[in-house]
């Protein structure tokens, strides 16, 4: 059988297990693993690790962000980004601008995707408001489009909702069969201490951290798995910082809660130190919740060694860091609490958990490849993505497991001014990337073509 392609010599990393195997592409599909297959065109792969093209499935793009602040991508610089760093989709949240319903916002991110995406995007939903509206109209129609999960934050004035609201949306994805995913950290702890901190004077950037310790991240999570038990539905914990917050998720599975927890590569390589530098540099380094210290790192590591969690993502959430729409926001300087929250990550996912994961001997290439990719699809019902194995899109990264990078700013493709781990050495990188079977990044360069489109998705799996 002749193929359209043919990726050959490569270790491949299917579902479970590496096999020396062929891959037959034809339709954008896999359609045969095996020995001696013949192509239309053959990609010599000899030395290189193949991988499921990665999906991220927490990014922020072009997310309405307040009054006259941006977020720094829109979505041909950060699906540019995604697949120079080895992703073949992203899923980025829908928020409603002030005024605008969920399913307006939703056709406004189509309107900005539509014929500008490097990789497919899937979209999660923002819920903040529970007006009869979203919740007995919006919602299950949006579900029933393929927009089957959305997030709910404890934190942030004006998005933030009570715990009965909470339990109302969480009984909208009871009824219609989506997944809740949750930002826990506790507003009232945060607001108690922001404001102190702000009457002692203590206004720079590391008192964004400070602000933000590990109890108000804890006491959150424990929140959010038991109101999920009580609504009777399973629940995502995105990115989890810290081992306290871990071992409320430990618990409440113990329960027979049905949790999923996410984390990211900040909560493994960054600390809250990073935040505690001169002047207003610290700002580079503001998210929520906030980067931790060696101990809660290593409590991330076990958790992932250990398969506590499902998967790992960026939250790419970019702000250009000299830009008064972006950082240094009017206040920022005054305060921290006016400094956007989010750092740019999307390119630097992979190679990050390849490198000290893979090649430090913590995790395994299938480990790296369920949480990197196949997790994401199953748990948010990608169907045909997520793995090399027949009759999935031929989403596919090789992987030179031996190339040596050192990340810095211009090395990178995002619309962000810096990155948080300027001069972080890795060792592998992804040196191309092929999506449904058209190679969109080679030798780091990408294609001047915008092949993605948007994919909907059909009902969550959390089964394990
Ligand atoms: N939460 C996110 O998930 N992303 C960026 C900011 C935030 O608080
Ligand atoms: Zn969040
Ligand atoms: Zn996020």
């Amino acid at each position: 059988m002749m193929h359209d392609l043919v990726i050959t010599g490569a270790r491949v990393v299917c579902p479970g297990v590496v096999s020396d195997c062929d891959i037959g592409i034809s339709g954008g599909k896999i359609v045969t693993l095996g020995a001696g297959l013949e192509g239309a065109e053959v990609i010599d792969a000899a030395a290189l690790i193949a991988m499921p093209g990665g999906i991220d499935s927490h990014v922020h793009i072009a997310q309405p962000s307040g009054p006259g602040i941006e977020m720094a991508d829109d979505f041909a610089s950060a699906t540019r980004s995604a697949a120079c760093g080895g992703n073949t989709t992203v899923m980025p949240f829908c928020l409603p601008e002030a005024g605008q319903t969920l399913r307006e916002a939703v056709a406004a991110y189509h309107a900005k995707a539509k014929g500008n995406c490097l990789t497919d995007v899937s979209f999660h939903l923002i819920v903040t408001s529970t007006d009869p509206v979203t919740l007995g109209q919006d919602l299950p129609a949006l579900i029933a489009q393929g927009l089957t999960s959305f997030k709910v934050f404890m934190t942030y004035q004006g998005m933030r909702l009570s715990d009965a609201e909470i339990l109302q949306v969480m009984d909208v994805a009871r009824e219609q069969g989506a997944l809740t995913m949750v930002h826990a950290e506790n507003e009232d702890a945060i607001e108690f201490l922001r404001d102190k901190a702000e009457r002692s004077g203590d206004t720079a950037p590391v008192h964004h951290a400070r602000t933000r310790p590990v109890p108000v991240e804890r006491e959150a999570t424990h929140r959010a798995t038991t109101l999920a038990e009580v609504a009777g539905v399973p629940v995502m914990i995105v990115h989890v910082s810290n081992g306290a917050a871990l071992d409320e998720i430990q618990r409440a599975k113990a329960r027979g809660v049905q949790v999923l927890a996410e984390t990211c590569p900040q909560y493994l390589t960054l600390t809250a130190d990073d935040l505690d530098r001169a002047g207003f540099d610290g700002a580079k380094w503001v998210c929520s919740p906030p980067p931790r210290d060696t101990a809660e790192q290593a409590a991330i590591w076990a958790g992932l060694e250990q398969g506590a969690f499902d998967v790992f993502s960026s939250d790419h959430c970019p702000f250009r860091f000299a830009d008064p729409a972006g950082k240094d926001a009017p206040g920022a300087r005054a305060s921290f609490r006016n400094i956007p929250n989010g750092i740019p990550g999307v390119e630097t996912r992979l190679p990050i958990l390849f490198s000290e994961g893979v090649r430090k001997g913590r995790l395994s290439l299938t480990a790296f490849a369920a949480l990197t990719a196949t997790n994401h699809a199953r748990i948010y019902g990608l169907k045909d993505k997520g793995a090399i194995a027949i009759g999935k899109d031929a989403d596919i990264v090789l992987w030179d497991p031996e190339a040596k990078r050192t990340i810095t700013q211009d090395i990178l493709h995002h619309g962000a001014d810096y990155t948080p781990w300027e001069g972080f050495e890795v060792t592998g990188w992804p040196v191309r990337t092929i999506l449904r079977g058209q190679t969109v990044v080679q030798d780091g360069a990408p294609v001047d073509s915008a092949p993605g489109g948007h994919v909907a998705r059909g009902a969550p799996d959390v089964s394990r």
